[in-house]
């Protein structure tokens, strides 16, 4: 075995994160449910979801956690935590973790355990020979937002920079493509302009294609601590367990959103009810928007998107009463055929209407996973790191120059997006591929084709947890990663709140965290030395903090994990030295507001001096007309399914949440398919019974779940069962490349 992998393998036996480990006894409740007596208590951020909990780990005398508990301090859950939170160190302990690296002889052998020197001969022969044979583009890696920001910016580094890899994307791809997407054109940057408090200062708060009941609970909990009963508007074609406990619910037709935005901007315009001030100061692009608009009106919205004409007045007149207006999506959004455009009618309204900037106001994206917006930013993947083009030489230059590598590393062009490399497996053009904390084969969309691509690809190269996934199943090589709870780094919340994640846990078998598996590869691989400076976590933060420098998302303030772990989290941008800034327009480009706060200013919200991150420093109003879904339902196949997420208990593919008993008690087991009782009366089916769920790309099998939560001719499976993404029809978004998972055309048939 190698010496870099010997060291490797010794290290990871060594002490959990010793020096962030606090007094004994600080327990943020008081009460500790465990029968072994905890010595220490280490901050840490929960690793599932965007909201960025700040957990308490609990230690006993050998350094392992035994228990946790939500953190009081946390700016971000003021000591609240969700099921999965709470339940967070119990995938770690599953049985079917990926302990050994296994590869398969031939296509049709079973995964044999190897070792580690095996595995990286094999994965730089095999990748190097795709490379020679086909290009050096021929391999690809897709990615994930659930890992520490330093192991992204690694892999995606070492692949471009090193590998010479040209086509990677992330499961991010997935779920804040449209996010991104809409700021950057809109903003200039990919910047969530909010912070949580606004959840409590807002008086009207529109909320659209976002269920936060389930998927962000805790984010819900802010909500409810608003004490100025501020008025709830849930824009869902279900009857969500959010839609349930706000004021008004806008039971929209699929996919109408864009029409009832218009009319409510329609509305606006129409009253005179804009703030022209920030309109003329801040914003470009009114004057073909009022045209445009002018088309809208509410009569003519009403008819393509369920919603009465006097509803969209209504809500254009909630907007216009209140004085603190935010506006928030999530999936319903981002997952469309136009998803983009709908964003930025939102983003719209925030600027039209001069609710950006100010407590309780702002068009906010709620992002999904962990550390998303770590991979928006540090991915490498089709932004340069720190949000930079790889298109722009300066942007290159600028890179090449901080991490003391030639310029020529860094290729001129972005990456295909996640679907057309999917279609690049097909023409040939990807024969390569590596999947790191991700697991398509359950989560991409239509998979009966993805399932065929397998057979098309010389090397499919699993990096997870576990052995078990849909994806790892069909892998040539699969590398076993330690997971969250046994490696370090930090996370990038949704309010832009970097924090510390830690290890507090050693991972099983030979498992390696993700961080230490880049490095390996690089040394294997030839270019070890291109890395030298990145050579831990927390030197790689120190890289990141420099790469942001002068970008909007600059955090060079931040001297490390330390400073983070002591102001409970910091927001960016936190400059270094915010009066030693370029003034605008010498770097005309991208600049971190002056008044940054300090660390300990809990709560920062951006664009308070109404300064974007565009050339001009306005923000652009973008719009187009709506374009009906490409699949809607028809006479051989009646009824809008629609998916997402089903429970707070449950996590996407299920690798993780179905590995605690707990949590495999809260929610259902089987795959289910929600019904409305006058459908399933015409259909003649009852509840609990099993029916197939049929599109013109394949079939699942679920049981009936009969509710008045789904509206007639709509049913809505979770994402959470592999099943679903047979239905799912590939829709893009044509500016995000996000994919539409929230519509297509299915029936319904008995089991026979
Ligand atoms: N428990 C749990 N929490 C999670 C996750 C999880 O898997 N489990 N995943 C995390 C991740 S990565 C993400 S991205 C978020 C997702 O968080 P959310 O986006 O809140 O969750 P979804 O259920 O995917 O979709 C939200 C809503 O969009 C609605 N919708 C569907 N079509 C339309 C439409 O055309 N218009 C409108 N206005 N609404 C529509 C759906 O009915 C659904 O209620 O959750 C995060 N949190
Ligand atoms: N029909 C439908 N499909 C959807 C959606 C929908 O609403 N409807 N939502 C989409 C969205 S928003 C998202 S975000 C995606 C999510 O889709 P995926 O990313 O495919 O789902 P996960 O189950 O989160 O997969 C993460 C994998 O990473 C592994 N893992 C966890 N931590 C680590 C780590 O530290 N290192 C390594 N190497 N592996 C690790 C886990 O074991 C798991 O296998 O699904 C998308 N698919
Ligand atoms: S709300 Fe999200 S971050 Fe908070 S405990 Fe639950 S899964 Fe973790
Ligand atoms: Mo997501």
């Amino acid at each position: 075995m190698s010496p870099v992998i010997d060291e490797l393998l010794h290290a990871r036996q060594g002490p959990v994160t010793a020096e962030l480990v606090q007094e004994p006894g600080k327990f943020g409740l008081g009460r500790v449910p465990s029968k072994v007596a905890p010595v220490a208590t280490v901050r840490s951020i929960c690793g599932f979801c965007a909201t960025g909990c700040g957990l308490k780990v609990h230690l006993n005398a050998k350094g392992e956690a035994i228990n946790l508990t939500p953190d009081p301090d946390y700016p971000v859950n003021l000591g609240m935590a969700c099921p999965k939170g709470w339940e967070a160190l119990a995938p770690l302990a599953a049985t079917d973790r990926a302990t050994t690296p296994m590869i398969r002889a031939s296509r049709n052998a079973p995964l044999e355990p190897t070792d580690w020197g095996t595995a990286m001969s094999t994965f730089v022969d095999r990748m190097k020979g795709v490379q020679a044979k086909h290009g050096a583009h021929s391999i690809a890696f897709l990615s994930t937002g659930q890992v520490p920001t330093e192991e992204m910016a690694l892999l995606g580094a070492l692949f471009k920079f090193g590998m010479g890899g040209l086509h990677a994307d992330s499961n991010t791809r997935q779920c804040m493509a449209t996010a991104h997407v809409a700021y950057k054109q809109s903003f200039g940057f990919d910047a969530p302009p909010y912070t949580y408090r606004d959840f409590e200062e807002s008086d009207v708060m529109v909320l659209v294609g976002a269920n936060p009941a389930i998927a962000h609970p805790i984010m819900w909990q802010r909500v409810m601590r608003n004490p100025h009963d501020p008025q709830i508007v849930v824009v869902d074609p279900r009857r969500t367990e959010t839609a349930m406990a706000a004021h008004q619910h806008y039971a929209i037709e699929p996919k109408g959103d864009l029409w009832l935005l218009y009319g409510v901007t329609h509305e606006l315009c129409a009253k005179g009810w804009l703030d022209q001030t920030f309109i003329d100061a801040h914003t470009e692009g009114f004057e073909e928007l009022a045209p445009f608009i002018a088309h809208y009106s509410p009569e003519r919205c009403a008819q393509e998107c369920g919603i009465s004409a006097d509803r969209i007045r209504e809500l254009a007149t909630l907007i216009h009463t209140g004085k603190r207006v935010s506006f928030w999506w999530t999936m319903g959004v981002n997952q469309g055929h136009q998803s983009t455009r709908i964003a930025q009618a939102l983003i719209n309204l925030a600027l039209l209407t001069g609710n950006i900037g100010r407590p309780g106001t702002g068009a906010n994206s709620i992002t999904g996973q962990c550390n998303a917006m770590g991979s928006r930013i540090f991915g490498n993947t089709t932004s340069l790191l720190g949000g930079r083009y790889f298109e722009k030489p300066d942007d290159r230059a600028e890179v090449a120059e901080i991490l003391h590598i030639p310029v020529e590393t860094i290729p001129p062009t972005p990456s295909m997006a996640y679907d057309q490399i999917i279609d690049g497996i097909e023409s040939g053009e990807i024969r390569g591929l590596w999947v790191v904390a991700t697991n398509p084969a359950h989560s991409w969309i239509n998979q009966g084709r993805f399932q065929r691509l397998r057979e098309k690809l010389d090397f499919l190269v699993v990096q997870d947890m576990y052995a078990t996934t849909e994806t790892a199943r069909i892998a040539d090589l699969i590398l076993p990663a330690a997971g969250w709870g046994e490696k370090d780094g930090t996370f990038i919340n949704s309010e832009r709140r970097i924090g510390v994640t830690c290890k507090v846990a050693r991972a099983p078998g030979q498992a390696l965290s993700d961080f230490a598996i880049f490095k390996l590869i690089a040394e294997a691989w030839g270019c070890g030395p291109m890395f030298q400076a990145w050579e831990s976590p927390e030197a790689v933060f120190r890289i990141l903090a420099r790469l942001s420098t002068h970008q909007p998302c600059d955090f060079s303030g931040i001297p490390g994990y330390e400073a983070l772990q002591d102001a409970g989290g910091i927001q960016w941008p936190r400059p270094a030295r915010s009066e030693n800034l370029p003034a605008n327009g010498a770097r005309a480009k991208l600049r971190a507001p002056e008044s940054a706060g300090s660390d300990h200013d809990h709560e920062r919200r951006l664009f308070a001096d109404g300064k974007f991150f565009t050339p001009s420093g306005r923000a652009k109003l973008l719009f187009d007309p709506p374009v009906k879904p490409p699949e809607s339902p028809d006479e051989a196949f009646p009824f809008w399914l629609n998916t997402g997420r089903g429970s707070s208990a449950q996590w996407h593919t299920g690798s993780r949440t179905n590995k605690s008993a707990v949590l495999r008690k809260l929610a259902p087991t089987r795959p289910y398919v929600e019904v409305n009782p006058a459908d399933a009366a015409k259909l003649g089916v009852a509840d609990d019974e099993t029916v197939r769920v049929v599109s013109r790309r394949g079939h699942a099998t679920a049981q009936v779940f009969l509710t008045p939560t789904v509206r007639p001719g709509q049913v809505f499976m979770p994402m959470h069962f592999s099943e679903v993404n047979q239905l799912t029809f590939p829709a893009f978004d044509p500016h995000s490349r996000q994919p539409s998972y929230k519509t297509c055309a299915v029936t319904l048939a008995a089991v026979t």
